[in-house]
């Protein structure tokens, strides 16, 4: 009998080395003809209606073709699967209007954003099936990528897997940002970066086992933008890649095939104070960065992801120890030996002649200085997965599970904390924070790397680190409705390990 493995990697070999479709992840890959234009989200800028801009969003079912002849049920905003780029100026008051045309629940969550409580998308804001929810706040945000994603209640990870999410690109029109080439779907790209799993039906396969809870859901199949192994035409000396890891919850490490340096320009909530020569880049599941990729050696390059393993080989034994999976299936159907391989991002053609792009420029913005000394207090955060994996009390945050009727920590408005948060589990989740972009003060005790130093609202902590980070509660308060703090591994989220705190003025 062929293992997964030997399916996946060992019959095609690791063809993306060559520069050829290495995208051989599904069995449905005999159904993927030949390489498919990159998809660019529909850019909406809302219309303007008096002192706001508007924007319609409608959540609604639909069908969507990842591979010929083989339908996949899907979710998505205002189309079949994900949704529109939606375009905001920074110190504009934006109003949207979220339908919910789906049979269930649902939330929208601007991730990332420092909005009032009672508009930031979370349980508390559910729309029900046929109703309308409206948000409205002002773009307070410093520009970079941002997302909407469902946050509805324990059904996160299902909602976001089947299309549930879209992004958002945040500018300003006063022109204090950097010059960065920013003509959308140009030289400016929402990448979209999730990997899923598709039964031979073409339907996605969703949670099959305790596994998919344990570890997170992970595919064979990476979808950028929506869809397979696509490629680009570049016709610009210079390509912003703007990069979500949108996936439920893998771990990837971006690189070219060919291991040449890019520049990153920005972490998740705003540019770096300046570019910084990368050759790889790891980001976790909510996590953003910014990139600027050399197209004038004119040759093409392929960006491939490389799916982290950190911990997981550690939680796996830990798991057979403890007879949690019995039999071995799942060792041969999860992705451990995934650190080896590669999925295929996006491969970028260059045109023979390139128009030329602005020079990047030494420096893109200065930070506040991060001193811990101007913290009022400081609060402690422990991950832990408990092993008795009954439902609901195997996920926490300092030891309980999210409750929607408890509140976990109350904070003073204009003050500003130290949060330590402590990975006591034997693999990696990346810790997400409403209301705040904050900044990483250390890890372990060190500092954090350079393109962490900036904006951050994810942060990825591995087994048994920890992370200080240093935020600051401004502008909005409201004891009754709480913002959400979690791991962003859906399925970890949806099985508890989620908090909320509120702020009080
Ligand atoms: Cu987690």
């Amino acid at each position: 009998m062929l293992t997964r493995r030997d399916t996946l990697w060992g019959m095609g070999g690791l063809s993306l080395t060559l520069g050829a479709c290495g995208q051989a992840g599904s069995a449905l890959s005999q159904h993927q003809s030949e390489r498919k234009l990159l998809k660019i989200p529909q850019l909406l800028s809302g219309k303007k209606n008096g002192a706001y801009t508007e924007y319609n969003l409608k959540i609604q079912n639909g069908t969507s073709t990842f591979f010929e002849g083989r339908p996949t049920s899907t979710i998505g905003v205002n189309q079949a699967y994900l949704g529109p780029t939606l375009k905001m100026d920074v110190g504009s008051t934006v109003r949207i209007n979220v339908n919910n045309t789906l049979q269930e629940d649902t939330t929208l969550h601007w991730h990332g954003f420092h909005v009032p409580a009672k508009y930031d998308g979370t349980p508390h804001q559910t729309i029900k099936p046929g109703g309308t929810w409206t948000a409205q706040f002002e773009v307070r945000q410093k520009p970079s990528l941002f997302w909407y994603h469902s946050h509805a209640h324990k059904q996160a990870g299902p909602q976001v897997y089947r299309g549930l999410a879209g992004p958002i690109i945040v500018k300003d029109p006063n022109r204090t940002e950097p010059a960065l080439p920013d003509t959308y779907g140009v030289d400016d790209l929402p990448l979209i970066v999730q990997d899923r799993l598709f039964g031979n039906n073409g339907e996605l396969v969703y949670a099959r086992s305790m596994h998919d809870i344990m570890m997170g859901m992970q595919g064979d199949t990476l979808l950028v933008n929506g869809g397979i192994d696509p490629v680009f035409e570049c016709k610009t000396e210079l390509l912003r890649l703007r990069l979500l890891n949108g996936s439920n919850s893998r771990i990837y490490d971006f690189q070219f095939a060919d291991r040449q340096s890019f520049l990153t320009t920005g972490s998740d909530g705003g540019h770096l104070e300046s570019a910084l020569e990368m050759s790889k880049l790891r980001l976790s599941p909510g996590e953003r960065a910014e990139i600027l990729v050399d197209m004038r050696h004119g040759e093409p390059k392929q960006m491939i992801a490389t799916p982290t393993s950190d911990g997981m080989g550690m939680m796996d034994d830990a798991m057979m120890d403890r007879g949690m999976m019995g039999g071995r299936w799942w060792r041969e159907d999860n992705n451990r030996d995934g650190g080896r391989s590669a999925f295929n991002v996006l491969h970028i053609v260059p045109n023979a002649n390139l128009d030329p792009s602005p020079s990047v420029p030494t420096a893109f913005m200065k930070h506040a200085v991060v001193d811990p000394a101007i913290a009022v207090k400081t609060r402690q955060f422990v991950l832990q997965m408990g092993m008795g994996m009954r439902a609901g009390n195997g996920f926490t945050i300092n030891g309980r599970s999210m409750d929607m009727g408890r509140i976990d920590e109350r904070v003073k408005l204009n003050t500003t904390e130290i949060w330590e948060i402590e990975n006591a589990s034997w693999m990696p989740h990346p810790f997400h924070i409403h209301d705040v972009q904050f900044r990483i003060l250390d890890r372990n005790g060190r500092p954090p790397a350079q393109h962490e130093t900036g904006l951050k609202d994810t942060v990825l902590l591995s087994p048994r680190e920890r992370v200080r980070l240093l935020l600051s509660f401004r502008d909005y308060s409201d004891p009754d409705t709480p913002y959400m703090y979690h791991c962003h591994i859906l399925e970890h989220e949806d099985a508890g390990m989620m908090g909320q705190f509120v702020v009080e003025s």
